[in-house]
């Protein structure tokens, strides 16, 4: 019991993933995400998260057609014997995860998915990923494409709350993560943990950022979102050189005052975890938080009937 009512922890885990690269098989990719599981319940974890296409390559680098991304990297079903052994290690493990993949439904539409597990192994929860970044056009003198809005739709099943034993928990999926509204949109339904994937690259196209600024502007999301909407975040890179091309790691797991609480050091595989106190989350909902006693929607209206900026109100 704490000063404050009963205590309600949960023993999260976030396994980041090293390269994946276009030679590794999914079943290579299912062993190192099997290990990193045994090792998130070695460290008492109740729940696991795994990065965005976590079973491929970051495939939207290359330029292909449609249908050749979907024959080499997306899951026409979901599990399937490839990724069986690892719902087979939750189930015998008792840990609930979530997992990130090319989906391929068999209406034959492709998104940027993330499936919710529970410890028996069971899906409880689907998020397609919303907001989709890069372009659908070949850029030829870029170094790399980042072709998201080619291979995939924007998601169509919103963002959804499901409850985990006793843990109401979100998804989202790596750029979501830059959009304030999706954040606000989970804790309005009463999250009090969002977990994600993201596949970040270190290099910008568009213009010579400097490199520190990519993992600065990850952490300044994700720890703005937890404190501005009293969450938990747990975020899980794939990372390291993909095939020479590199992306972040900064596997974090945040807490609802915007503090770090664990973060991976490598760009390899690495399991960090944290028993959180999801009663912290109360604590900002009940004062500084307090939705339904401080915001006012009323003067928010621009932020869903503007796309892009316009001309100020008069
Ligand atoms: N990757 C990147 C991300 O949002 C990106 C794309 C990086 C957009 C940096 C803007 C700035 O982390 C994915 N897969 O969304």
């Amino acid at each position: 019991m704490s000063a404050h009512g009963s205590i309600r922890t949960l023993g999260l885990a976030v396994a980041q993933l090293g390269p994946v690269h276009l030679a590794d098989t999914r079943q290579a990719v299912v062993a190192r995400l099997v290990e990193m599981m045994r090792q998130a319940q070695a460290l008492q974890a109740e729940f696991v998260v795994f990065p965005e296409l976590a079973l491929t390559t970051f495939f939207p680098r290359y330029w292909m057609s449609e249908e050749e991304a979907v024959g080499r990297f997306f899951e026409k079903t979901m599990p399937n014997p490839a990724v069986q052994p690892l719902f087979d290690e939750a189930r015998r493990l008792e840990i609930g995860f979530c997992l990130g993949y090319a989906e391929l439904t068999p209406q034959g539409r492709r998104f940027n998915t993330s499936i919710l597990v529970d410890r028996n192994g069971e899906v409880i929860g689907k998020y397609r990923k919303i907001h989709l970044p890069g372009h659908a056009e070949h850029k030829p003198d870029a170094p790399f494409q980042h072709l998201e809005k080619k291979f995939f739709e924007v998601g169509d099943v919103g963002f959804r709350v499901s409850r985990l034993g006793q843990t109401r928990i979100g998804m989202c999926i790596c750029n979501d993560r830059r959009w304030p509204e999706t954040f606000r949109v989970l804790s309005l339904q009463s999250a009090e943990l969002v977990v994600l994937g993201y596949n970040t690259p270190s290099h910008n196209i568009h213009w010579d950022e400097p490199a520190h600024l990519r993992m600065f502007t990850h952490l300044l999301c994700l720890q703005a979102s937890a404190y501005q909407n009293a969450l938990w975040i747990g975020a899980a890179a794939k990372c390291g050189r993909e095939d020479g091309f590199h992306m972040i790691g900064g596997s974090v797991i945040v807490a609802p005052t915007g503090e770090i609480v664990a973060q991976a050091t490598s760009e390899g595989d690495e399991v960090i975890a944290a028993r959180i106190d999801l009663g912290l989350s109360d604590k900002f909902r009940q004062h500084v938080f307090n939705f339904a006693k401080h915001r006012r929607p009323e003067h928010y209206r621009l932020i869903v009937e503007r796309t892009g900026a316009g001309d100020p109100l008069r």
